[in-house]
């Protein structure tokens, strides 16, 4: 099964409730790029990144379509099977995980229209249905962010990320303790995500001052070395994610037992073929992890929510998708949608969802 085309588009998708505040800055829409391949079949397969913002990762919208562009003329009549695709790929262009990804993702879908399987399928065979999710809150006031968390427990999600870091880190403090009331008993899971922005200094004490509060804390820090750094103080599991930067870097995190689980995203990795092998890793090392992305409509979401339907349920931390933050959906009937806090796996070959060409326009470049 050969690649005949390869047409690139690009879609704004502002946030709702504007703006959404990390960390790393602060969100008002996402520039999203989305990916469909025309296999020799004539079967079609849908891709997508969207790096959320500039300054989130080392990825922006632009890089990822100036790396298609420099990466599909070479691709037009090679194999799209995923190993393949990738040695030809990496043979065309160094690095550049996030654009790959919308490729490969594009080729699974491809792969499973052709053969009538979903995606799920082809990554080793589903384990459930529904997919476990997990909220994530903005960088937000103490009060309101306990308050969203009490909506979203009785929503039914099993997790919640609360979003801290990048001010004053008695405010952070405060926010978990507030959280920490307004869930303890529930059995709801809580992460802490400092989205990198914390100091030593500072996650060390918010660690200790939140000593009692069953959270992971979910890269705190910038670099390796300093999570390696305050590693042994901590009072509080570790997980990797913004510096899970690939396969490698993950098998170092998880070899050297520098981390008790990972954030892990597809597009970061490089795609669902990377992201396989990540997560077989991670089972054999025992480690929880999420199967996220950035943010993205439909495509990515589907993408998320097959990975996250093959990871073993003791293990699974849930798969975050954006459509909470997102207006509308790319297909009306089978788009991804979040019922009682986890994904019902839609149910067509592929990704299962089919989006609607024309909310898109004109492709930004066609191979
Ligand atoms: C909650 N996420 C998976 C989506 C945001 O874009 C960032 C993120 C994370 O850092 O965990
Ligand atoms: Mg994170």
């Amino acid at each position: 099964m050969k690649i005949r085309e390869i047409h690139v588009y690009a879609h704004d998708l502002p946030v709702t409730d504007a703006p959404r505040v990390m960390s790393s800055g602060t969100l008002y829409s996402l520039d999203t790029t989305l990916v469909r391949i025309v296999t020799d079949d004539g079967t079609e397969g849908w891709g997508e990144t969207c790096p959320v913002g500039p300054t989130y990762a080392e990825a922006h919208a632009e890089g990822a379509r100036a790396a298609l562009a420099a990466m599909a003329p070479g691709l037009i009549g090679t194999e799209i099977w995923p190993l393949v695709l990738h040695r030809t790929m990496d043979g065309l262009l160094n690095g550049h995980h996030y654009a790959k990804a919308a490729l490969d993702i594009a080729a699974h879908d491809a792969i499973g229209r052709s053969t009538g399987l979903g995606v799920a399928e082809l990554l080793g065979g589903r384990l459930v249905e529904r997919v476990p999710t997990y909220y994530s809150t903005g960088v937000g006031d103490p009060d309101e962010t306990a308050a969203i968390a009490r909506e979203r427990l009785a929503e039914g999600y099993p997790r919640l990320q609360v979003k801290l870091g990048g001010r004053d880190v008695e405010t952070d403090i405060e926010t978990l303790h507030k959280v920490w009331a307004a869930i303890r008993g529930s059995g709801m899971r809580l992460a802490a995500d400092g989205n990198r922005g914390w100091n030593t200094r500072d996650v060390l004490r918010l660690s200790a001052e939140c000593a009692e509060i069953p959270l992971v804390l979910e890269q705190p820090c910038d670099t390796v070395e300093e999570l390696a750094r305050i590693r042994p103080q901590l009072r509080h599991p570790l997980y990797l994610d913004e510096s899970g930067t690939s396969l490698n870097a993950a098998v170092s995190a998880a070899g050297t037992g520098l981390v008790d689980g990972f954030g892990m995203k597809i597009t970061r990795i490089g795609g669902l073929q990377p992201m396989r092998a990540f997560r077989d890793l991670c089972a054999a090392r025992h480690l929880p992890h999420t199967s996220d992305d950035a943010w993205g409509g439909d495509v990515i979401a589907a993408a998320c929510a097959h990975l996250g339907a093959t990871v073993r349920p003791e293990l699974n931390e849930g798969a975050w998708i954006a459509a909470p933050y997102i207006e509308g959906h790319y297909d009306d009937a089978a788009g991804i949608r979040i019922v009682d806090g986890h994904i019902p796996l839609p149910s067509g070959p592929g990704l299962g969802v089919t989006p609607d060409r024309d909310l898109f326009g004109d492709p930004v470049a066609q191979f």
